[in-house]
């Protein structure tokens, strides 16, 4: 079995008090990594690293350093199928949806490569004559990257790439359940022609390496993926020395369905939204809308699809549902259901623990009659279950789709151009998709959501190097005279 270390300043190096911990496949539930657990020590001689990394890097050329991003792009097309198989074993979502998540972080890294020759400034005219005025895109400093589970390395790479192309160092510490992608993805960066210390890799627990990082004055911004619960901490936290956070937390996702809708498409787009990933996307459709008139078919017809979807092993081709990453999320998403019935709402598909695998499987879970204020409906359950609602019309519709703290992704399908414009304006969300589930969005694009969902930022698209870089405003004041604004102005 391989054990894997932490990487700082440019070694592989065992943790300082020896710990390690286990990395499972959730569908066998055998043994396939020891990795070292990072103590607070570690968490500090990584930040140290990167401290010392930032004068060289920061002043590397941004294309010169999109040059070993665009290298990293292409060892990471050359490995992509090894990538996704590892990805699987290791997290278990399918293989094509692996090849997907492996893609996702090959877009990001030649995106943040061409970002190189970019990081746009603005120039406008000054008030005053002989007199130039500018902004630059200026790095950060040290910069901590904390990761989720759910996209192995698509979200890392989301953070990684924009990070360096804009000059930062970093400390980066991948979620426990998915170490192994996170550690292909530093060789890769190192094969790739990183200099050392540039980016540091620290594993282990969310609360101890996670907080280490959090906490340590150098580290000048974090950028964090996961639960709302953590992101709160983690705010408060970095608001004692003022450090920048992006947090990108929490859905609860609606898929609204009007009476107009093409139901095939509709039903089409509600299983992958809801059951993609098993669920386990912050982006999963875990709840749908349905207009009162189309309900009651538009129920049997997706309980019957549900019914054929494959249930296994990831690695097998025709498995539609993988595992989920952990007994914990099992028992958690098991416990929904529970909550879910005893509210009133009534299970009319799957629910069930599959005792026979030995991995964490459950069925594809489809609650009808649920009311809006459920707590089915209103908490995140990050599994594969989903809430059918009733609305007597648009407007009932999109009061539902408002009624929970998240905002993150959002879905409508209709023929009516007008309540797809309207569902833009009226959903309180970051992201609205009109014939499409609430799943998918493309790397070129802004992600990030409203209310709970997030603190305002996005990632990818233009906006990810906003998360990290500051903006330097600049004036040349070439008059050869004291020039005085708002004073000496004509
Ligand atoms: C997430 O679930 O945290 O749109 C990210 C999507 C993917 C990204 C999901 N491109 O579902």
């Amino acid at each position: 079995m391989q054990e894997y270390k932490l990487f700082i300043d440019g070694e592989w190096i065992e943790s300082s008090n020896g710990e390690t911990f286990d990395d499972f496949n959730p569908a066998t539930l055998e043994l396939i990594a020891r990795l070292h657990k990072a103590s607070e020590d570690d968490v500090r001689r990584a930040a140290d690293s990167a401290e010392d990394a930032f004068d060289a890097w920061s002043s590397t050329p941004a294309p010169r350093r999109a040059k070993i991003l665009f290298r990293a792009a292409r060892i990471l097309e050359e490995r992509k199928e090894e990538l996704a198989r590892l990805m699987t074993t290791e997290m278990g979502k399918v293989l094509k949806e692996a090849r997907g998540d492996v893609q996702e972080a090959i877009d990001i890294t030649y995106y943040a490569a061409g970002e190189g020759r970019r990081l746009l400034g603005e120039t406008t005219p000054s008030e005053l004559p002989d007199k130039f005025c500018l902004t630059v895109r200026r790095p950060i400093g040290v910069v901590g990257l904390i990761t989720p589970w759910n996209f192995p390395i698509a979200i890392p790479a989301w953070k990684i790439m924009p990070a360096l192309i804009s000059g930062n160092t970093l400390v980066f510490k991948p979620a426990s359940d998915t170490p192994l992608l996170s550690i292909e993805l530093v060789k890769i960066l190192t094969d790739a022609g990183l200099p050392r210390s540039v980016l540091n890799l620290v594993t282990g627990e969310g609360s101890a390496v996670g907080g280490a990082i959090v906490k340590n004055r150098k580290i000048r911004a974090v950028s964090f993926t996961g639960s709302l619960e953590t992101g709160k901490w983690i705010l408060g936290e970095a608001a004692r020395d003022m450090k920048r956070v992006s947090l990108e937390l929490g859905g609860k996702n609606p898929i609204i369905v009007m009476d107009d809708a093409d139901m095939d498409l509709a039903i089409d787009g509600v299983l992958w939204g809801a059951f993609g990933t098993t669920g386990q996307r912050c982006t999963a459709a875990s709840r749908v809308i349905v207009h009162e008139k189309i309900l009651p078919l538009f129920q049997k017809r997706l309980i019957e699809k549900t019914e054929l979807l494959n249930i296994g092993n990831g690695l097998d081709e025709n498995v539609d549902i993988g595992p989920v990453i952990n007994n914990t999320q099992l028992q958690k998403i098991a416990r929904y259901i529970e909550i879910g019935k005893e509210e009133g709402a009534k299970l009319v598909q799957g629910g069930k623990i599959i005792k026979p695998l030995p991995g964490y499987f459950i069925e594809p879970a489809l609650f009808s009659d649920v009311t809006p204020d459920m707590r089915i409906a209103q908490e995140e359950i990050f599994g594969p279950v989903t809430s059918l609602i009733s609305a007597c019309d648009f407007d009932e519709a999109i009061k539902i789709a408002n009624s929970v703290e998240y905002g993150l992704s959002s879905s409508i399908y209709t023929k009516n151009i007008t309540n797809a414009f309207r569902a833009i304006e009226k959903i309180e969300a970051g992201i609205t998709y009109i014939n499409a589930p609430t799943i998918g969005s493309e790397i070129h694009l802004p992600f990030g959501g409203v209310k709970s969902t997030g603190n305002g930022t996005r990632e990818a698209g233009t906006t990810a190097v906003e998360e990290f870089t500051e903006l330097k405003t600049a004036y040349f004041d070439y008059s050869g005279k004291l020039q005085k604004a708002q004073i000496d102005t004509g």
